[in-house]
């Protein structure tokens, strides 16, 4: 079967590695003026054949290589997650002055969390002036939350009161949105006596 991706796979592939070698730097030179890796974990994928076909279905889309490049915006996805939130904005901050993409959207999540307590930092950009990739971005404790969210999401055979379940989770977004904002004081604090 043709891929969803057309005779672009391959220019999309080399186009996620660049972004992903560039992250690396970004890194790196944080990395050695703070005196610490600002980034937990770091992961770049692109959008899976079946994942891709499908999400083109559910929006309505014909299943093809304009709607998975030129409409739907996440071939590319790549998930930053740091320890801190001060550095979240300091990555974006890097991605927007390097002068490489052309920046299409950006949701932040973390000023003005979504309603279920969903806390992140999403930038949609362009990469060599043709592939769209989602960026995300949070800290440790957002995407602890977002992942345990989702995976609940998807237990359609849930049991118990969801709206007792929702509440719990809302409750839990806003005591870890609390811890991060204690967790920066404190780095804070730390660099001020330094
Ligand atoms: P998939 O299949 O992973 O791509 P989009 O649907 O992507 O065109 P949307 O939903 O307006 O556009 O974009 P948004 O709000 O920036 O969300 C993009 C992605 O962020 C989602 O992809 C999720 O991976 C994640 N996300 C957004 N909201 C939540 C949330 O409430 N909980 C969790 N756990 N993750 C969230 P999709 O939409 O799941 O589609």
């Amino acid at each position: 079967m043709e891929s969803i991706y057309g005779d672009k796979k391959e220019e999309l592939i080399l186009a996620a590695k660049e972004l992903s070698e560039h992250i690396s730097e970004i890194r790196k030179e944080m990395a050695a003026q703070m005196g610490m890796d600002p980034v937990e974990h770091f992961l770049i994928r692109i959008k899976g054949e079946e994942s891709m076909r499908e999400k083109c279905v559910r929006k309505g889309l014909p299943v093809n290589s304009d709607s998975a490049l030129k409409i739907i915006k996440d071939a590319i996805g790549a998930r930053i997650v740091c320890a801190f939130i001060d550095d979240v904005y300091t990555i974006r901050d890097h991605l927007k002055k390097s002068g490489k993409y052309e920046f299409i959207e950006e949701k932040d999540y973390i000023r003005h969390s979504k309603p279920n307590g969903y806390r992140s930092y999403h930038m949609i950009l362009k990469t060599k002036g043709q592939f769209f990739a989602e960026i995300q971005l949070r800290t440790i404790s957002m995407d602890t939350w977002a992942a345990l969210e989702h995976h609940l999401k998807y237990k359609k055979q849930i049991g118990g009161n969801t709206e007792l379940i929702s509440a719990e989770l809302k409750r839990c977004a806003d005591e870890l949105a609390s811890t991060d904002l204690s967790m920066q004081t404190i780095r804070d604090m730390i660099f001020e006596e330094a």
